[in-house]
């Protein structure tokens, strides 16, 4: 059997690290693609000669021709341009929706069937714009955020209880902005839920607050310590565990801007909630219960999401 194609829409530093990641992991052969000749080529080459000392099997192209993604079976969008120190999520907008038209042009001409993993931030918007205007079905375009969020929720938490973070499960959901959401409720250490540990004594509830803020700046974290760009290594991560659970019809069960449209009380638009991707790309979205505080917190974010869906379609009128 052939080997799967992986098509990276934007071959900067997330673009690079997906590459590498998805050749080590054997995915399937990758194409990288970006508007700026020579640097696709130049990080396919490089990967490709990585592969006798690491010994995997994975035909690398660098390209600046949408021709060449040409039916590819996995997309993951990074194009567009990254945060800088001071800049919000949503200042990207403009300039990334632009970006958003004319890749989901191409992959709507030349890889249709593909399923599409969307990193361009803002991220809820973005994947929204995408989908409009690639035209592809909902449930094969998806954003990557609740995946990235989570983990580095698990990660603060292994730090705090000193466990590995194998055992601990977290789960982040809403738009990927300062009002996301991580549900302390659900997430849990070897299956014991946060607020129990509080009750035994494991942390306390102001700690547990400051490791939420944390993860909800833990974009700006890394941003301000790099100061040239924003984080690569983690994103491009969590964007791979994506893609493996579909082309391994994997049934995870992983949090990712969804397009939902009836779960939790919404009507049709994309936002971070709890997923299962198989090969049938989004297939169901987990319809969890919320309590009030909860559903307040969430509520604020999806506002937050509408607002930028809004300030898209001022900005493209081939959006309203
Ligand atoms: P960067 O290293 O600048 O790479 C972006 C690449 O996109 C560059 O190589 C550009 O040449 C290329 N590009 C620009 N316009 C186009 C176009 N029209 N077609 C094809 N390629 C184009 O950025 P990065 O890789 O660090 O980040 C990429 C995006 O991911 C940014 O928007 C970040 O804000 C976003 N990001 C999202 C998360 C999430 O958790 C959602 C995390 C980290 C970064």
């Amino acid at each position: 059997m052939a080997r799967p194609k992986i098509a990276l829409i934007g071959s900067g530093q997330i673009g690079g690290t997906l590459a590498h990641l998805a050749a080590m992991k054997e995915l399937g052969d990758v194409v990288l693609f970006d508007i700026t000749d020579g640097i696709p080529q130049g990080k396919a080459l490089d990967i490709a000669e990585s592969g006798p000392s690491e010994g995997f099997d994975a035909a690398m192209t660098g390209t600046t021709d949408y021709a060449d993604i040409a039916g590819a079976d996995v997309c993951i969008v990074t194009a567009g341009v990254p945060r800088k120190p001071g800049m919000s999520r949503d200042d990207l907008l403009g300039i990334n929706l632009k970006v958003m038209k004319s890749v989901g042009e191409g992959i709507a001409k030349h890889a249709p069937d593909a399923f599409v993993i969307c990193i361009t931030n803002p991220l809820d918007a973005m994947v929204w714009a995408l989908r409009e205007f690639s035209g592809l079905p909902h449930e094969k375009v998806v954003g990557m955020a609740g995946v990235l969020d989570s983990a580095r929720f698990r990660h603060f938490l292994s730090l705090e209880f000193n466990v590995s973070m194998k055992d601990v499960t977290a789960f982040v959901l809403g738009g990927h902005g300062d009002t996301m959401v991580p549900l302390t409720r659900y997430s849990t250490v070897g299956g014991i839920p946060l607020p129990d540990l509080v009750d035994m004594g494991w942390t306390t509830q102001d700690k547990l607050d400051a490791i939420v803020q944390r993860t909800r700046d833990g974009g700006a974290e890394i941003v301000g310590l790099l100061k040239t760009g924003s984080a690569f290594y983690a994103p491009a991560t969590s964007a791979i565990e994506m893609a493996e659970a579909y082309l391994k019809d994997q049934k995870r069960l992983l949090p990712c801007a969804a397009y939902v449209d009836g779960a939790l009380g919404l009507n049709g638009m994309y936002v971070g909630v709890p997923t299962v991707i198989g090969a049938g790309g989004i297939e169901r979205i987990v319809d969890i219960k919320l309590s009030k505080d909860e559903q307040a917190m969430f509520d604020k974010s999806v506002d937050a999401v509408k607002g930028l869906v809004e300030a898209c379609k001022g900005i493209d009128s081939s959006l309203a």
